[in-house]
């Protein structure tokens, strides 16, 4: 076969495949089948040296126009292809940028730590300072410096967890108030929130674990008028105008005088209604004048410091505000109950 043929065969060879070539790698093995250094257009320049002499100019020449050819045919091709392949690209990975954006679930704050920010709010709105400590107290704090001593019946193994004889699970978060007067002079004024912990059995209204806030006032002159105006404004500001409250007397140990404090009924304003039972008040807290005994025992002249306290229980406070009759819902966890209290 003369030169001319072989020229002509890779050329029809080269056309054929790159008609049924489809991608930029398969145009590559053309290539290099053909044109390259091993390629069948190489091998006939190598073979010119079988050629006579006199032919060879006219054979490389031959060779090399083909090669110009055949290369500009491949990258016509090869161009086609590649704004094919770019095109397919382009409609495969383009995006509607119009689609509405799927959202990122947001989550919510517990109701319990609802209302101990706004408690907190309220309280340090008036000047108190928020102190936080242990949940694992020693019984010196929890009970000794509260007055509370070694056979009164809320230290009983009934009521109370022991870690040992010495180390109970706070019982409330009075522990903190004692240590706010052993290392501070007066004037006192702190809140402590905090999680507390009774051997209580778990019903509607009970839980082992729960939270409460107390507060305290230490300073000369500090009388049971200042609570009362204390707890007033607290109670405005958590409810609004026209919520008061009530004092009941009652006994704490830590506390002389001790009360009970009832607020208006926030449902009805004082008309009384289901929620209050008719009566118009609501039982949420207890307080009193300090103990003059437990300031003596936690640093504190009581001839010429008084101080009043108080506590609240947030759970009672959240269910009342949200309308949650059973307290075990606050502790189940189950996000399409808690997701429902924002604010
Ligand atoms: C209450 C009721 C009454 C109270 C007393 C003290 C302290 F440390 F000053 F003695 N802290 N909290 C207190 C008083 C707590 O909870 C129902």
């Amino acid at each position: 076969m003369g030169m001319k043929e072989r020229i002509a065969e890779i050329h029809a060879t080269m056309t054929e495949e790159l008609g049924m070539a489809a991608s930029t790698e398969k145009i590559e093995e053309i290539r290099v089948k053909m044109l390259g250094k091993k390629g069948e257009l190489t091998a006939l320049l190598r073979g010119m040296g079988q050629l006579a002499p006199e032919d060879r100019p006219k054979a490389g020449q031959m060779i090399n126009e083909a090669r110009e050819k055949l290369t500009a045919i491949l990258e016509a091709k090869a161009a086609e292809i590649k704004a094919k392949e770019r095109e397919e690209a382009l409609k495969r990975e383009t995006i509607d940028v119009t689609q509405p954006a799927e959202l990122p679930r947001v989550g919510s704050q517990h109701p319990i730590n609802l209302v101990m920010d706004q408690l907190v709010e309220c309280f340090t709105g008036m000047g108190f300072e928020v102190l936080e400590g242990p949940e694992i107290e020693l019984d010196h704090y929890n009970f000794e410096l509260m007055n509370i001593p070694k056979n009164h019946p809320a230290r009983d193994a009934q009521d109370t967890f022991y870690v040992d004889d010495n180390i109970v699970l706070r019982t409330h978060t009075s522990p903190m108030q004692a240590r706010a007067m052993l290392t501070r002079k007066p004037p006192i004024r702190v809140i402590c929130p905090g999680r507390v912990y009774r051997a209580d059995e778990v019903d509607a209204t009970h839980s082992p674990v729960f939270h409460q806030m107390e507060g305290l006032v230490v300073d000369k002159d500090v009388n049971m008028a200042d609570l009362r105006g204390t707890l007033n404004a607290f109670a405005e500001k958590l409810y609004g105008k026209g919520i008061t409250t009530r004092f009941r007397p009652s006994f704490f140990p830590f506390t002389e005088p001790s009360t009970e404090v009832d607020l208006t009924c926030s449902n009805c304003h004082g008309k009384g209604c289901r929620v209050c039972k008719g009566t118009g008040w609501i039982e949420v807290l207890g307080a009193g004048m300090v103990n003059p005994k437990v300031l003596e025992m936690c640093g504190i002249d009581s001839s010429v410091y008084s101080g009043f306290a108080f506590g609240i229980g947030l759970e009672r406070i959240a269910m009342l505000r949200y309308g949650i009759s059973d307290m075990r819902l606050l502790y189940e966890g189950d996000v399409r109950f808690l997701g429902q209290f924002r604010k």
